[in-house]
């Protein structure tokens, strides 16, 4: 858990395989295994240092029956794990690949793609614009590209992020090379959209249990986690939680929409309330006070800050999920907001400064080496996981 899957889709040539790998970087590895019931196999790839998987759609642009069973085979892998509950085989985010200057060109890429894409309908799509190697001309194809994919029969919400990007260094002639660009902008973008990508895919999916629900809201919650992290990570005074505002902002919305809490006023005020427990209450400050207290804590500000941003995200989400599902199931009020806030905040005092501490902890035994950031977020998608 707490890893997405991100399908990458573009005609052949297009550059898929080369952006993976510069994604992924030097460690990338092929996924364990996993084949659907057609017997078909697909390409998943992932890597320690980048939190989600990444499935290579290849001949996705070749003939019409290629680009059938390859959309089939990625259908069935999601399909034939949601009914255990599983989430971890849905698609979160899928990158449309694009490429060429011509209004028509883009156009119908964006176009097929989009078609080709129909069982995700509300995934959050980021389009790269591959081979992009006249920085010239990247504002205005970035601009062409929103147009257009305002034509397509996709939702304009779906469109997360266009990106320009030059995945390999380039030869442009005998002394003039185009340097890699727009690979942490591909990677910042996809974490973000990840939380919702989770919520989108599960909503897909057209019915499910509680059990799934909590599912999907433990992935939920995993994703905004590792976003705390990389925001807890920046080396600026992290004083108070008021930089997490964004992502549990997102966290709380995607997790109100799984529950069904809704958008009217009433809502807006549970949610409000939630919010001000995780980012300005005496108890938020109390437990990173706690946290940055630890004794005998042996790792870099930084690595620090990002866990308590980690764990505070997860603990937020743990507390907002319980509040929902009560009021899902019947037992609670939308509009007890005073037994929301306790709950929340009880979780903060309580569970955060518990959890968080082991966390901490734990960090100090990380081999020297090893990706400190990325042993964070095992760290905490092992400790939401392991929830009742
Ligand atoms: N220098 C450079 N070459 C690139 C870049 N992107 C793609 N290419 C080249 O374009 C060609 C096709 O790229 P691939 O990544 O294999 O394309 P693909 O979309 O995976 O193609 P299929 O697997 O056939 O669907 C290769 O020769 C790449 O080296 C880039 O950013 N920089
Ligand atoms: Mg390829």
């Amino acid at each position: 858990m707490g890893f997405g899957n991100v399908l990458v889709i573009g005609s052949s040539g297009i550059g898929k395989t080369t952006l993976i790998k510069a994604v992924l970087g030097p460690d990338m590895r092929i996924a364990p295994a996993t084949s659907s019931k057609g017997g078909q196999r697909l390409e998943i790839y992932e890597s320690l240092s980048v939190p989600f998987r990444i499935i290579d759609a290849h001949d996705m642009g070749g003939s019409f029956l290629a680009r059938q069973l390859s959309i089939r085979a990625v259908k069935n892998w999601s399909k034939d794990n949601a009914l255990d509950g599983d989430v971890d085989n849905d698609i979160n985010v899928i990158w449309f690949c694009v490429e060429g200057k011509s209004r028509k060109l883009i156009r119908q890429q964006l176009a097929d793609l989009s078609r080709a894409t129909d069982v995700w309908r509300s995934v959050p799509v980021i389009v790269v614009i591959t081979k992009s190697y006249a920085a010239t001309e990247r504002e205005e194809n970035i601009a062409l590209v929103r147009e257009q994919f305002a034509r397509t029969r996709r939702r304009a919400e779906n469109l997360k992020a266009v990106i320009p990007v030059v995945a390999d260094t380039y030869q442009l002639d005998e002394t003039t090379f185009v340097a890699p660009e727009g690979i942490p902008e591909l990677i910042a973008a996809t974490n973000e959209a990840m939380p919702e990508g989770v919520r989108a895919a599960g909503e897909d999916i057209a019915s499910f249990s509680l059990k799934r629900r909590r599912a999907v809201a433990r992935s939920i919650v995993a994703a905004s986690a590792t976003a705390g992290v990389a925001v807890g990570a920046v080396p600026l005074p992290f004083s108070d939680a008021l930089i997490l505002t964004p992502i549990e902002s997102a966290l709380v919305n995607a997790l109100a929409t799984l529950y069904g809490i809704g958008k009217g006023s009433t809502a807006k005020k549970l949610m409000g309330t939630i919010l001000e427990v995780g980012t300005v209450s005496t108890a938020a400050r109390a437990a990173i006070s706690a946290l940055k207290a630890v004794p005998g804590v042996n790792v870099g500000a930084s690595v620090l800050n990002a866990a308590i941003a980690g764990s505070i995200v997860a603990a937020i989400g743990e507390g907002t999920m319980r509040v929902f599902e009560r009021i899902y199931v019947g037992d609670k009020s939308i509009d007890d907001l005073d037994w929301a806030r306790e709950l929340v905040e009880s979780r903060l005092s309580k569970e955060l400064v518990a959890q968080g501490t082991k966390i901490v902890g734990k960090l100090s035994g990380v081999s020297a080496g090893a990706d400190p950031l990325k042993a964070v977020v095992a760290l905490i998608s092992e400790a939401i996981a392991s929830k009742q």
